[in-house]
């Protein structure tokens, strides 16, 4: 498919602008490196709502296992009771056999968590919630780095869900949260855990899309269709028209527009 492609050269700017009318997309070559690129706004940072961890009725599903520092009962209160999704009774809770201890997560594969959230179970005094703890990341299950720490949690109602947010920029495999104390209860408990992927931001920046002149093809794919980066703004303006003939007798209208002094010209109409 043929194309046309306009080019406007600016001094004492680094660039030349090239604009495809078929396509109505803009690429800027840089004199830099004489790439063609296209600008990439960046993207906010953001948390997932989807469970990382599914329902389990066991220990591990798929890729991902879980564990704890040790278990009030291995029939009753094991680890994964923190992630059955149920509370129906004090033995869908995981409980440790002391007051301080931690409950992991192996994924397998390195993920970006930056969320998690803690339920009471609602079937045993509240005070057997953690009080004081980190949450932390590792990928050999041996070194452990704090991502989040929490003090003087207190205050906790049946079946309550508390949420923690933090920023991560890191992939890890293993999650997870390590107790120092609970809330005065002999044991600890937690009725459900669950954990939330964290998109870090991106920043905005120049992309290389070709090397060469680029393609009707890279126009359509890569072509820039918003250039309010380079802070222009939008602007109409008048041309007059002369005519070559009398109305009735094919009357043309004709003007010629300096497309160098119109640097942004993105829609031209008939008034
Ligand atoms: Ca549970």
């Amino acid at each position: 498919m043929p194309y046309a492609i306009a080019r406007w050269s600016r001094t004492p700017d680094t660039w030349t602008h090239e604009y495809n009318f078929t396509t109505n997309k803009t690429l800027i070559q840089f004199s830099s490196d004489g790439e063609y690129k296209k600008f990439d706004g960046g993207t906010n940072s953001s948390y997932g709502t989807t469970k990382l961890v599914p329902q389990l009725s066991g220990y591990t599903s798929g890729n991902i296992t879980v564990s704890a520092s040790s278990e009030y009962s291995t029939t009753q209160y094991q680890a994964w009771k923190a992630f059955n999704r149920s509370n129906a009774t004090a033995q869908d809770d995981w409980a440790s056999s002391t007051t301080s201890g931690w409950l992991q997560v192996d994924f397998t594969n390195r993920i970006v968590v930056g969320q998690y959230e803690l339920q009471e179970g609602g079937n045993t005094s509240t005070n057997y919630m953690p009080k004081d703890w980190t949450f932390e990341g590792s990928n050999d299950g041996t070194n452990w780095t704090v991502l989040d720490t929490q003090a003087g949690v207190t205050g906790w109602t049946g079946g309550e869900i508390k949420s923690f947010q933090f920023v991560n920029n890191i992939s890890y495999r293993y999650y997870r949260i390590n107790i120092l104390s609970n809330n005065g209860a002999t044991l600890l408990a937690i009725g459900e855990m669950n954990m939330y992927e964290y998109t870090p931001a991106t920043l905005s920046s120049w992309q290389s899309v070709s090397t060469t002149l680029p393609t009707q093809t890279q126009f359509e794919t890569d072509g820039m269709d918003d250039l309010s980066v380079f802070g222009r703004q939008s602007k109409t303006f008048t041309q007059d028209m002369t005519n070559d003939g009398t109305l009735g007798s094919g009357l043309k209208f004709s003007t010629t527009i300096d497309l160098k002094k119109y640097f942004d010209i993105t829609e031209i109409r008939k008034i």
